[in-house]
């Protein structure tokens, strides 16, 4: 039995992680650190949270002795660091949390997980900490680190900290870079499902400058399998790049879900641009299809249809995520910008 330690594994990519785990490997256990902040959301692990092989604990990967204590209460083998903040608009607003979680609790998730000798630590970020692309080309493992926003800016400090915790002290780590995952349960502040709940509402979709900017979309399970993958047969010290292979100008992206859904291009507004947008994200997974046997399984015309239909099924998930906290940030931010 292998026993994973997973922190934010109540979030969007990591509730999507321990349900594939458990669904893949009978012979695999999870713990589950999640703080349970605005984004975290103990719904999105209902149909397992009685399998015997999932625990969970409430608490803050920046707390020493409380990822001590976790780490001592089970033979833990590995760490999948899921827990983050994770949104660039929140970053610019303020940074301070992002330091804080993403970068302190990385330090303290590394030391702890150093102490109990675990064999595997897999840090899961991101490719906006290699910055933007222009028209051309495409990030590979090799591209220079070059974060723009207070995010991408948290996340490739956590890397350098993971990175030097392998060449300082041999410390078993992998670190995963990916581009923009879409699919079930994820927060509706992303574009994907804040679209979709805008438009079910009939409320105005906020595009942000002209619409051009591109990200490349991945399906989150196949985030998940690659994850997965770079965990189980990846090498101590090494990074491994995802993508989906599927690039689209947002204004596109816009047109394809107000299509799907049957709404109106009306429906779109163009507002303020994000202060240092990002123009383009793309990923060449030469490396992952080679050493890891990884490719994107799922297309994206199927992957968004799916994702549409889950929300659809799950209008009351988005309402009662969307009335929390979430809620006070909306008015604020997109409020102000759609007045
Ligand atoms: P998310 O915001 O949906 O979930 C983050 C989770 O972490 C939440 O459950 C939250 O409660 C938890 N958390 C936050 N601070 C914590 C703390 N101090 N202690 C314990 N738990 C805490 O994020 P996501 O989209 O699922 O992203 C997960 C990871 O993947 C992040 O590290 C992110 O940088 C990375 N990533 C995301 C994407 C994407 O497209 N969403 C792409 C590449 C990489
Ligand atoms: O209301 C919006 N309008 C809009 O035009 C929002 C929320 C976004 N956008 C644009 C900004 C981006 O060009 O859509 C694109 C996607 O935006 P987000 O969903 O906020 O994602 P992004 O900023 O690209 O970052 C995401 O991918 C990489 C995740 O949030 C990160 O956690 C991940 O690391």
């Amino acid at each position: 039995m292998k026993t994973l330690l997973v922190t934010g594994g109540c979030g969007f990519i990591g509730s999507n992680f321990v349900r594939q785990q458990l669904q893949t490997y009978p012979d695999v256990s999870i713990v589950n650190v999640d703080k349970l902040t605005y984004a975290g959301n103990l719904e999105n692990l209902a149909d397992i949270e009685n399998d015997p092989r999932y625990r969970f604990e409430r608490g803050d990967i920046c707390d020493r002795e409380f990822i001590d204590g976790v780490l001592d209460s089970a033979a833990i083998d590995s760490v999948v660091n899921f827990a983050a903040e994770s949104h660039v608009d929140r970053s610019i607003l303020d940074s301070g949390p992002f330091i804080q979680t993403n970068i302190v609790g990385t330090q303290v998730l590394l030391d702890a997980s150093r102490k109990a000798n675990i064999s595997r630590y897999l840090q899961v970020s991101t490719d906006e900490v290699y910055g933007t692309l222009g028209e051309d080309g495409y990030f590979t493992e090799d591209t220079p680190l070059a974060p723009n926003s207070p995010y991408s800016a948290s996340k490739t400090a956590a890397d350098l900290l993971v990175r030097s915790y392998f060449h300082t002290y041999g410390f078993p780590a992998v670190t995963t870079r990916c581009s923009n995952n879409y699919g079930p349960y994820q927060f509706p502040e992303k574009l994907i499902p804040l679209f979709i709940s805008n438009a079910l509402k009939d409320e105005a979709l906020p595009v942000y400058g002209k619409g051009n900017n591109v990200r490349d979309w991945i399906h989150v399970l196949d985030h998940c399998r690659g994850i997965d993958a770079a965990l189980r047969n990846g090498e101590p010290g090494e990074v491994y790049n995802f993508g989906g292979n599927s690039e689209l100008q947002n204004l596109e992206l816009t047109f394809k879900l107000l299509d799907a859904l049957g709404k109106p291009r009306t429906l779109i507004r163009h507002v303020e641009d994000r202060a240092g947008h990002d123009f383009r994200y793309a990923i060449d997974t030469t490396r992952v299809e080679h050493e890891l046997g990884w490719k994107p399984q799922m297309d994206f015309e199927t992957g968004l249809r799916s994702t549409i239909d889950w929300y659809l099924s799950n209008k009351d998930w988005a309402e009662r995520i969307q009335s929390g906290q979430y809620r006070d940030y909306y008015e604020t931010q997109y409020g102000k910008r759609l007045a």
